[in-house]
Parts: C-alpha cells; sequence; structure tokens
C-alpha cells in the first residue's frame, strides 16, 4: 500500500488556474454507503424543484430540498426556499464533510436524480446568499455519475466520476471562474442523491 497515497488524493486540485477542486474518493465502505442512500431516499422531505424562467413556472423532474442551521432563505431561479432543521443523518454527513474538509458549513441543498434522464445544466454556484469564495462540500450516494466544469474564458473543460459516498469540494475563485454541471446519461438508471453543504451568510 502507498501510504503517501491518501495525503496525494487529499491535496490534488483537479483545476488547473482559477479554482480550486478537491476529490477525496469513496469515504466509506460500500454498505455503510447504502444505509446513507436508503435513509436519504426515505427521510428528506422531497419536493420537485421550481423556477421562474422567461415568466414560466417551471417544476423540474430532479427533486429537491434544504436544510440548514436556521430557516435561512435561499434564492435562485427566481423562487426562494426556506431551510427545514437538519435530521440526524444530515447532522453525521456535515460532520464528516467538515471533518475531511476542515470547512465548517451550516446549510445544505440537496438533489435526487430518479435516472441518468435527470442531470443539472451549467451553472455556478454565486448567489449573493451564499459567502463569497466560501467551500461547498459535494457528498454524492447511489449511481455514479460525471461531473464536469467548464472555465467561464478559456472553456477548458475537466471532468470526474463522482463514486458513492464520495466526496468534492469546491473552494476559492471556482464558482467566479468556473460552470459545473450534471449532464444526463441514457446509461444510468438507478438514483442518485447529492447534497451540497455551503455557508449562507447571516
Ligand atoms: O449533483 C451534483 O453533483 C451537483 C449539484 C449542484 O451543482 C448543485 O446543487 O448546485
Ligand atoms: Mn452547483
Amino acid at each position: 500500500m502507498d501510504l503517501f497515497n491518501t495525503e496525494f488524493t487529499d491535496s490534488q486540485n483537479l483545476l488547473p488556474y482559477e479554482g480550486t477542486v478537491l476529490y477525496y474518493g469513496k469515504l466509506m465502505p460500500a454498505d455503510r454507503a447504502n444505509r446513507y442512500l436508503n435513509a436519504l431516499l426515505n427521510n428528506i422531505e422531497w419536493k420537485n424543484d421550481e423556477a421562474i424562467i422567461l415568466g414560466k413556472h417551471i417544476f423540474t423532474k430532479r427533486k429537491v430540498a434544504w436544510y440548514g442551521d436556521q430557516e435561512f432563505e435561499y434564492t435562485y431561479s427566481n423562487t426562494t426556499k426556506r431551510a427545514l432543521p437538519w435530521t440526524a443523518e444530515l447532522l453525521e454527513l456535515k460532520a464528516i464533510a467538515e471533518e475531511k474538509t476542515g470547512e465548517s458549513f451550516n446549510s445544505c441543498l440537496l438533489n435526487l436524480y430518479h435516472t441518468g434522464d435527470e442531470g443539472m445544466a451549467w451553472h455556478s454556484d454565486g448567489e449573493k446568499d451564499l459567502k463569497k469564495n466560501g467551500a461547498i462540500g459535494s457528498l454524492s450516494f447511489g449511481a455514479e455519475r460525471k461531473f464536469s466544469f467548464k472555465h467561464k474564458q478559456t472553456k477548458e473543460n475537466i471532468s470526474l466520476i463522482l463514486g458513492h459516498g464520495s466526496l468534492l469540494v469546491m473552494k476559492d475563485a471556482t464558482q467566479t471562474n468556473w460552470l459545473h454541471r450534471l449532464p444526463p446519461t441514457k446509461l444510468v438508471h438507478k438514483p442518485r442523491v447529492n447534497l451540497t453543504f455551503r455557508t449562507i451568510v447571516t
């Protein structure tokens, strides 16, 4: 076993410039990740996401949920959500993400993609409610999916696969300079749950 391998994975920046993305890989054995996946599928108050685009009220197939330390309000795509109080599993997962990344978070946006037909288009998470250049810790459970970054000016593209029970962190100037997306795929027929731990400014 390579003793230096873990440290290398912990500190390797996937972005070549103007941002920092660290992929920590799978943090737990598959059976433990399966238990979290089932708990999240059953205990989270999933709702179809809403957006108002060109004056039209749209509901996504993907489901979302929003949890936090307080009843934070979070506005994006012209809709406002109010955070629900943490569940026991979410507090455990927040502690894992905080311990690994050395960051602290006060809220979490969850996404449920039922199959590969559902994804998320190019965007960055730079809404004014979020701490500027704050870290976003992203835990994934369920189907493995490709995740991509694209630089806003150079259009350089970087992709990786997010594993079951894995952690990724985006920080520094990443949201200012890079877009990210979860591309849809015909190859995936199982659900994936993603948790993005964030810091809302109060
Ligand atoms: O599903 C993912 O891995 C990413 C989700 C995302 O980018 C977001 O919620 O802003
Ligand atoms: Mn995002």
